[in-house]
């Protein structure tokens, strides 16, 4: 590792060139360690880290494993804190794994569904539900500013999976009119109560979906699991992320996530297995450091 990979990890993080929770987690525990290498004190690189994307759990659970796990231990910290960001890895793509193979038996033959922004966890689980001989058709909301649903639009007709990309306005109208039969979301945060911090956009489809009975999943690893109840902390952005010609006497207010509340979601897919949304609380990430 070079010197000075830190700063580009952070930066990375900061401005989503790294992105996706499960994604700026594992860059998180990498950063940690060459912060390790680079003599950087490790509770100033966990602070750092920590303000980068304060929405994701992920990120936070997967700093404070690596901090934890590398406070005890054989041999030079650098060694110690790059084992634990090894460790938390290794762990996040088994879970990952786990994931979708527990939420498999939501995508089955001749039926529609909708997701929204690009979630690694529910690409993959369509791509293995197409892989596995399914056939299904997948509305993909475009996830204004950043438009994270061309990625997953790409992704699902890469794999030759039957996929509609939509105007996160139009969610409403596909719901009520195309015989959707489920919304998958990926996660940023799971919430103690069972609430899903999510990109913006997602409380309001899930509130569409409850309203027609359309069953809304969540898929997520335990590492997005908040270990305490906590009050969803709801990123803003760059007003040129809306508006990159401002508009005279325009202000702009760029909130990325929301919070959908527990009621209108009718399961939460983690690794182990399919939960209610109010037994969250059992379950928040407690990998032993
Ligand atoms: P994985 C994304 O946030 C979205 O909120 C998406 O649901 C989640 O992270 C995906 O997480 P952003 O990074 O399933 O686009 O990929 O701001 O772990």
């Amino acid at each position: 590792m070079a010197n000075g990979d830190f700063d580009a990890t952070v930066e990375g993080i900061r401005t989503m060139r790294i992105r996706g929770a499960a994604a700026i987690a594992n860059a998180a525990a990498d950063a940690m360690a060459q912060a390790a290498v680079e003599g950087r004190k490790l509770e100033d690189a966990r602070r750092t880290l920590l303000a980068t994307r304060p929405s994701a759990v992920s990120l936070a659970n997967a700093v404070n494993y690596v901090f934890e796990c590398s406070e005890s231990g054989e041999g030079p910290v650098a060694d110690r804190v790059r084992r634990s960001a090894e460790d938390f890895k290794e762990y996040s793509a088994k879970a990952r794994e786990g994931v979708i193979a527990n939420a498999r038996s939501l995508v089955v033959d001749y039926r529609r569904y909708l997701t929204h922004c690009n979630s690694t966890a529910v690409v993959n689980t369509f791509r293995e539900a197409h892989r596995s001989g399914r056939r299904f058709e997948v509305y993909a909301t475009e996830t204004r500013p950043w438009g994270q649903g061309h990625l997953t639009v790409s992704s699902l007709a890469e794999a030759g999976i039957d996929v509609t990309l939509i105007v996160d306005s139009a969610a409403g109208y596909i719901l009520s009119s195309e015989d959707v039969s489920a919304v998958l979301f990926g996660a940023d945060t799971v919430t103690v109560n069972g609430s899903l911090v999510n990109k913006i956009g997602t409380s309001g489809i899930a509130a569409a979906a409850h309203s027609l009975e359309i069953p809304v999943y969540v898929l997520a690893e335990t590492f997005k699991f908040a270990p305490t109840s906590i009050r969803p902390t709801i990123e803003e952005r760059p007003p040129e992320e809306v508006l990159p010609e401002p508009i005279h006497g325009v202000r702009v207010k760029n909130p990325v996530f929301d919070v959908t509340p527990p009621e209108h979601i009718t399961g939460i897919v983690t690794e182990n297995g399919m939960i209610a949304p109010n037994l969250a609380r059992e379950v928040s990430f407690r990998k032993e450091a």
